[in-house]
């Protein structure tokens, strides 16, 4: 059953029981109009109470009825006619009551939460808006100020802050007992919300959520268009407001953004331990950690194991390192506070807490051990035969971005042992992880890498070895397209701007002066001895690497940072015009549409390398990395996801056209070709066991 119903005196108790999130589905609101109906009958009854479990209220609609025709009750009328019963319905929430979850609560006349309450509306993430009354219901209750910030955020309230707001009634450590004893008369007497009065207008609200939202969710049009309905409270009745909200809702739920936002969600839930290594594994114990090297990456990860829970000791080579990396971690640790993350006593105590030493000692009883040291195969080598004997039982695992993992493991009397768990910078913050599986990697360390991601609440995607795994080396082959774009004909600007339009937050120049352009510097310089001379090579960005314009930190790159703010430099503009002239190449205008195309194609055809030679298990998992490591824009659904929006017979022939001029540099993926072939989607294409 989905909703269980039981009698407590003159109480009638509906506690949706559908694991594992009570996520509204058409059964439990079938269920739930039953149950309201009985108590209404029953004479014996003179209130009814809506609950959950221990741990959720509930999760809101069930997101994978979004594609399939509506089925009644519909939410909204079943909210209504939770409102409009004639025996006063009080919400006892504990956990999660988000979305149509909240919107059942805000059909109730008393709501009374736990303190594990999590109350919000997260529709606009998954690019609708409120579907079933609280547009409508929520400024009435709240006003329209703090209901536009929780509409148009998505994010939820601690009990606390909903308390003070007006959200709910009570917090109390058992609201079912307490919704039991609240008095009757004010039960009754409380209006309905349905029936209060317009709010008050707040434009000056109205204005900054609507600024805030195309900031934070550029190009999204859900945020927007809750910032209308709620608005539209203050002068609107509330049967024409319902209706508008309805047909807001219908006409989003269909959208491309939508259908692309729940791509996102549920790949997101799917990036787990994948079901085949949970049957040959235990989960790994993780209790024990230790990070080599406190640098910005190792002290940035050592920080995140810390505040996951578990006990870590940081490595490093000497004395002075170790100092360093304490004031690493002290940064972290104050930059928690600042944010209001940490309370101070959290604070002094993570730094009391993280062990950091100058030896290999104390490290026999580690479960993992992750090096986050210099990029340097002859380091690292040298370092896993030490910590082989150093640390016998633990798993060991590279943070390298981009060296052979295999290699590595040659050094290691059992390469079983040895994983790369490829974080993101900041550490503490990205949830990208990418799991490399190397040849030998085991069952047992791959389960660690896994159950770590979940511990550190990160996204684990599973990668192969290759230069650059995943998402540098799709990131890398971009990057490559843009330089020659600029050779043909642009400016860093007009490829910024171009990329920010198809919906990235920064562009790949500003994001390279960001991240200091010798890193992929370092990179070519790697590749060069490997580099295929008919692949077209262009020396902009070395040029500008040897004139030390590495981006913010040296207050120049491909943009000037050193006047205030970021400024164009026209001495990048003419080293480009110089480059072209020595290219032989005659500049043209390349118009924006142009740039997305070419950049987004040379993306998706690398990701379709990588998928056909097995380095990445899906298009979903090519999504995850793209959104959740390089600013993908999510309500794109991510690189695959849009990929399969154009088609493949589309890209197929437009990567024809540039691979009769370039045939090195564009060489076809057979992935691409395979599914322009047989008209099938990245989406739908699962690699052929090998
Ligand atoms: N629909 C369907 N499945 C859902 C779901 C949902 N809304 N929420 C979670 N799941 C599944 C999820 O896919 C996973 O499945 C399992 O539950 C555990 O999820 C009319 C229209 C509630 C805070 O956006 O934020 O209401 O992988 O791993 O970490 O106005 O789930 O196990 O098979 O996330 O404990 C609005 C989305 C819907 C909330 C629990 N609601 N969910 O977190 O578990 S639209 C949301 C969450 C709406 C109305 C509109 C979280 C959670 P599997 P999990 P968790």
């Amino acid at each position: 059953m989905a909703v269980d119903f039981e009698t407590s005196g003159s109480a009638a108790i509906l506690r949706l029981n559908r694991p594992p999130v009570n996520a509204i589905a058409a059964d439990l609101r079938q269920q739930l109009q039953a149950h309201l109906r009985a108590a209404l009958a029953d004479p014996k009854i003179e209130r009814i109470i809506l609950t959950g479990s221990e741990k959720i209220f509930a999760a809101g609609a069930d997101a994978a009825e979004f594609d399939a025709p509506p089925i009644e009750p519909h939410l909204p009328d079943l909210v209504a006619e939770i409102e409009q019963s004639s025996k006063p319905v009080i919400a006892a929430i504990y956990g999660a009551a988000l979305g149509g979850g909240l919107e059942l609560a805000l059909a109730c006349r008393w709501r009374i939460a736990a303190p594990n309450a999590r109350l919000g509306l997260p529709e606009v993430i998954l690019g609708v808006v409120p579907g079933a009354g609280a547009t409508q219901r929520l400024p009435r209750l709240i006003g329209i100020g703090p209901a536009l910030q929780m509409v148009t955020t998505g994010k939820p309230l601690a009990p606390q802050k909903a308390l003070s707001i007006g959200l709910i009634d009570a917090v109390e450590a058992d609201p079912l007992a307490a919704a039991l004893a609240q008095d009757l008369a004010t039960l009754l007497a409380r209006p309905l919300l349905a029936e209060a009065p317009n709010p008050p207008a707040d434009k000056q609200a109205g204005i900054e959520a609507r600024q805030s939202a195309a900031r934070k969710m550029r190009g999204q049009d859900a945020p927007q268009r809750a910032a209308d309905l709620i608005e539209m409270t203050s002068d609107t009745s509330f049967a024409d407001g319902i209706k508008a909200e309805r047909e807001a809702f219908l006409s989003l739920r269909q959208s491309p953004q939508c259908r692309a936002l729940r791509h996102i969600f549920f790949a997101e839930r799917a990036a787990r331990t994948p079901g085949w290594l949970k049957k040959a594994t235990q989960p790994a114990s993780l209790q024990k950690t230790a990070v080599i090297g406190g640098g910005t990456m190792g002290a940035a990860i050592a920080w995140a194991l810390d505040q996951a829970g578990l006990e870590v000791c940081v490595v490093e080579m000497d004395e002075s390192a170790a100092e360093r990396a304490s004031s690493n971690l002290a940064r972290l640790a104050a930059a928690g506070l600042k944010r209001g993350l940490l309370s101070q006593e959290a604070h002094d105590s993570a730094l009391t807490r993280i062990i950091v030493q100058a030896s290999f000692e104390n490290l026999a009883e580690t479960d993992i051990v992750i090096e986050a040291v210099f990029e340097d195969m002859a380091v690292k080598k040298e370092l896993f035969a030490k910590l082989e004997t150093a640390a016998p039982s633990a798993v060991l695992a590279s943070n390298t971005s981009y060296l052979d993992i295999d290699e590595m493991a040659s050094a290691l009397a059992d390469p079983s042992r040895l994983l790369g768990l490829h974080f993101f910078s900041p550490a503490h913050i990205m949830k990208l992880l990418e799991v490399v599986r190397a040849s030998q990697t085991s069952d047992l360390a791959l389960r660690a890498g896994f159950d770590l991601a979940e511990k550190l609440r990160k996204t684990p995607v599973i990668t192969g070895v290759c230069d650059g795994f995943i998402g540098n080396r799709i990131n890398f082959r971009m990057r490559e397209s843009a330089d020659i774009l600029l050779l043909s004909g642009s400016i860093p600007t007009e490829i910024d701007e171009a990329m920010r339009a198809f919906g990235y937050a920064m562009g790949p120049y500003e994001t390279q002066d960001m991240s200091g352009l010798d890193i992929s510097w370092a990179t070519r310089k790697r590749k060069a001895a490997t580099r295929d001379p008919n692949r077209p090579y262009v020396k902009i960005a070395d040029r500008m690497c040897e004139s030390g314009r590495l981006g913010r930190k040296t207050g120049t790159g491909w943009y000037r940072y050193d006047m205030g703010g970021q400024m164009e430099d026209p001495m990048v503009e003419d080293l480009i015009l110089e480059e072209s002239r020595l290219a032989g190449v005659e500049r043209r205008v390349i118009p924006e549409a142009e740039i997305q195309e070419t950049l987004l194609l040379a993306m998706i055809n690398e990701a379709a390398h990588i998928l056909g030679e097995g380095m990445a298990a899906s298009g979903a998992d090519i999504d995850l990395v793209m959104v959740h490591g390089f600013g993908f824009p999510r309500w794109r659904g991510g690189l695959a996801w849009h990929a399969d929006q154009i088609g493949a017979k589309s890209i197929h022939a437009s990567l024809k056209k540039l691979a009769a001029d370039e045939p090195v540099l564009w060489e076809i993926a057979p992935l691409i070709t395979e599914l322009a072939a047989s008209g099938g989607s990245f989406a739908s294409w699962t690699k052929s066991p090998s």
